[in-house]
């Protein structure tokens, strides 16, 4: 009988970390979760697997930590999800990202070096390495032109996982992911921004929801898909980057329209533009090219953009009933 592989995986409370963490015990894994201290628990998205999961104490920041994590659990795979994830505060905080979303990735593949340079690496790396597109679409030789500190702490990251494969042999796999969402997206990640005020609103507990700018466009996937390439990534003989992406792009405006309409309403009722929401500087057009991840890794997505929104409409609703609202 083949030996359990054990998978470790960062940013495990995240939307991504739950998923893969499914996938990974659907596949037999043992699965070790990294989490960060905090005052209260955050497990929501966890907790109808917790019980099958190893959750161990650390943080991107402290490489002590990771050093200790690697060598007790001794892993054959890393996922490293963990990172200050959201773009806007990224501003706000651009050191505490730096910090987290690059230096955390070198300080985890430091602690893979050292402890055992056979585990197999995967990095979330981002569209928002993009930024300003030098072409449409963009695939792995795109060039990066990054418009926030969130994008440039991740193309650190993406480029620190690339220089730890050529300088030390390491199986490290870099995942240019495009936008994922799900009904485990985050409150204040549009597509759930959206579909929660939807709910809202549609149960009479709000009557408008306020945005940025409705013209940004996005290349939106469901984020269970997206967890199958980051396993597909790991399973290959070489390590390589691979864009993951739907190849379809949206704007914030027909996320309104699907969204509202999913409930019956009309979003032109509802949706005010407040300026707050707007960024300093923006990603306008971003649509990725993900053949290289259909023929190599054998990635396809299963849930298109209209079914994707009205998942997440759906589930908001359903919560809400599920609060009492
Ligand atoms: P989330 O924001 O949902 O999850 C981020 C996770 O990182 C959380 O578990 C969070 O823990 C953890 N984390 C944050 N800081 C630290 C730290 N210092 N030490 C340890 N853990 C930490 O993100 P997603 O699941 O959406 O994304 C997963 C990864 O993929 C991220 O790196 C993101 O940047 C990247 N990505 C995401 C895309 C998307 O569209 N979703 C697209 C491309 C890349 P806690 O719960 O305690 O806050
Ligand atoms: P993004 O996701 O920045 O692409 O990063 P987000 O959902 O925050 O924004 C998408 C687009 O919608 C526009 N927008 C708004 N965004 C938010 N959050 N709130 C609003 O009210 C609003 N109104 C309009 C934004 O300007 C933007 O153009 C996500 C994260 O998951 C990153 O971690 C990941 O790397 C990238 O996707 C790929």
């Amino acid at each position: 009988m083949a030996p359990t592989r054990r998978a470790l995986v960062t940013g495990v409370t995240g939307q991504d970390g739950s998923y893969l963490a499914e996938l990974l015990l659907d596949q037999g894994y043992e699965v070790v979760g990294m989490v960060r201290r905090s005052s209260t628990v955050n497990f929501e998205r966890i907790a109808h697997i917790q019980d099958s999961l190893r959750l161990v104490p650390g943080d991107v920041l402290d490489e002590v930590s990771l050093l200790e994590i690697l060598r007790e659990h001794r892993p054959n795979e890393v996922y490293n999800l963990a990172a200050q994830s959201f773009v806007q505060t990224s501003w706000r905080q651009p050191v505490f990202t730096g910090e987290a979303t690059a230096l955390g990735v070198t300080r985890i593949l430091d602690a893979i070096r050292l402890t055992d340079p056979e585990i197999r690496f995967y990095q979330a790396s981002s569209s928002e390495m993009f930024g300003k597109v030098r072409e449409v679409p963009q695939h792995e030789q795109t060039s990066f032109h990054p418009r926030s500190p969130y994008g440039v702490a991740k193309v650190y990251g993406h480029w620190i996982t690339v220089n730890y494969r050529e300088s030390y042999g390491l199986h490290a796999s870099s995942g240019i992911l495009f936008n994922h969402e799900s009904p485990r997206r985050g409150l204040e990640f549009v597509t759930r921004k959206v579909s929660h005020a939807v709910a809202r609103i549609k149960l009479g507990l709000d009557s408008e929801v306020r945005l940025g700018n409705l013209e940004s466009k996005r290349d939106w996937g469901y984020a269970g898909d997206y967890v199958r390439a980051m396993w597909a990534m790991l399973q290959q003989d070489e390590p390589d980057d691979y864009v993951v992406a739907t190849g379809e792009t949206h704007s914030v405006r027909e996320l309104c329209e699907v969204a509202f309409e999913r409930a019956g309403l009309d979003w032109e009722r509802h949706v005010v533009v407040d300026e707050q929401f707007f960024r300093p500087a923006e990603v306008d057009l971003l649509v990725g090219d993900a053949s290289k991840a259909r023929d190599r890794i054998a990635w396809t997505t299963e849930v298109g953009f209209v079914e994707l929104i009205q998942m997440m409409v759906d589930a908001d609703i359903d919560l809400l009933h599920r609060e009492g609202a």
